[in-house]
């Protein structure tokens, strides 16, 4: 048993959802069996159900959050407890500076991060099995005057035995605490199908401001789980162009194929592919000062294995499942193999297990925030580890410096870390796995030394 199954297992809330931990996703996989669900129209249906402000009753998470170690002159606040948020999954910003957070069986909750009153705009009917449900959401660049928002999910009527995940488009109606889903308005842009038994779905969403194009991570889709043997991915789905698993993808917002992609003229290639050799894409994250899309990788699951932050640029493979970190050849697990990307930073098991996101911190357009030691910064979420720490990045080469502690002794691990409009970092704290917990939240880090 590796650290990391140790670590899980161990844990409280180790059901360990998508964490790629074969003893856990064997648990999941007994547990929520595959049954499909009739959805003739697959098209959102909306709950005006008006949840309670959360301000009152602010109480398991906060007493949890206490027990949290930062760097001194931080605080940690929560914006939205499990009297909210159900699993919650990722979250984006809107211009107004409200989150807007996904939950795994289909829900998206609006949060007004600065009085914590939160409604639910809309849902989805989504397949809701192993590390599957509603993942990613963006908004259009131009939201609210596009008011298109883009979610991933998976189909509750897919083939036997397969998932089809799906990345769609919908219309927003109303505006602030009156925003809804417009449940008609569905424009599927892309869909790919997997097989059941495997995990890592990926899922993220990227509205690229200045591309203008969709990104959109797909998990390996592991099957016949062995890393020692096959490293997850027998068939180098991961490394096949012409299958959508273990990529980026790269689409218009209409779900066109841009031009400028770098396979639209390779032969037996899914045009859509922007880079390969990805395991379990958790996250992507947009840097406007350098230009970076970062994304936040689960590595393999052995001991001497590393988590990766990505910076993705056009037709890179990043090596899964051939090498892992720094180009190392899987089965031998010494061999360096040329020919791959390297991680822009990755980092060993001993201080991660899971990789969920990754961002460089940037102060508010007024300058409220962090202080300096911490602008553009790299900071890094770890699932298992319940942790998020932090990593230097030299301004002028771009190279990142050694990881160090930041924020430790989460009640449960954090997903979908972004930075606010406010100068604070969000993230989800993900308690049950694969089931509701007491530990769901939204929270965020804030500088109190102002
Ligand atoms: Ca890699």
């Amino acid at each position: 048993m590796t650290r990391a199954e140790t670590h899980l297992n161990g844990g409280s809330s180790g059901d360990g959802l998508i964490y790629c931990h074969g003893a856990g996703l064997r648990r999941i996989s007994a547990r929520f069996s595959f049954s499909p669900i009739p959805s003739p129209d697959r098209t959102m249906s909306i709950r005006h159900r008006l949840l309670a402000a959360a301000v009152a009753t602010l109480t398991l998470s906060s007493a949890a959050l206490a027990e949290v170690s930062l760097p001194a002159g931080f605080g940690i606040e929560t914006v939205a407890g499990p009297e909210v948020v159900s699993e919650p999954m990722e979250m984006a910003f809107a211009p107004d500076g409200a989150a807007w957070v996904t939950g795994r069986t289909g829900q998206l909750w609006r949060i007004d991060t600065s009085t914590r009153a939160a409604q639910s705009v809309g849902s989805v009917a989504t397949e809701v099995s192993g590390d599957r449900g509603l993942h990613g959401i963006a908004f259009h660049p131009d939201f609210p005057r596009t008011p298109h928002v883009f979610l991933a999910y998976h189909l509750t009527n897919a083939p036997k035995d397969k998932y089809v995940a799906r990345v769609s488009r919908w219309t927003v109606t109303g505006s602030g605490a009156a925003s809804r889903i417009d449940p008609g308005s569905e424009k599927p842009l892309v869909e790919w199908e997997g097989d059941q038994a495997g995990q890592h779905v990926g899922g993220a969403l990227l509205a690229h401001p200045k591309e203008r194009v969709l990104y959109v991570t797909t998990g390996e889709n592991n099957q016949n789980a062995n890393l020692r043997k096959y490293c997850d991915d027998p068939n180098n789905k991961a490394q096949s162009l012409g299958d959508p698993r273990g990529k980026v993808l790269r689409i218009g917002f209409d779900g066109s194929v841009p031009k400028d992609n770098p396979h639209v003229k390779t032969p037996g290639a899914d045009p859509r592919v922007f880079t390969r050799g990805h395991r379990q894409p958790w996250s992507l994250t947009y840097d406007a000062p350098t230009g970076l899309v970062l994304e936040a990788e689960n590595g393999g699951d052995l001991t001497d294995d590393f988590d990766e932050v990505n910076s993705i640029v056009p037709g890179a493979n990043f090596g899964w499942p051939k090498v892992f970190g720094p180009g190392l050849q899987t089965l031998t697990r010494t061999n360096h193999v040329d020919g791959f990307t390297d991680p822009w930073f990755h980092y060993p098991r001993n201080t991660g297990a899971s990789c969920v996101g990754a961002l460089i911190y940037r102060a508010s357009a007024s300058g409220k925030g962090f202080p300096e030691k911490y602008r553009g910064a790299l900071f890094y979420a770890d699932f298992s580890r319940k942790s998020i720490r932090t990593a230097s990045v030299n301004p002028k080469t771009g190279k990142t410096g050694p990881g160090e502690a930041f924020l430790q002794g989460l009640p449960a691990g954090p997903l979908a870390m972004q930075l606010g409009k406010d100068g604070a970092v969000y993230f989800i704290t993900h308690g049950g796995g694969a089931k509701s917990s007491t530990n769901d939240s939204v929270a965020r880090i804030v500088w109190k030394q102002h």
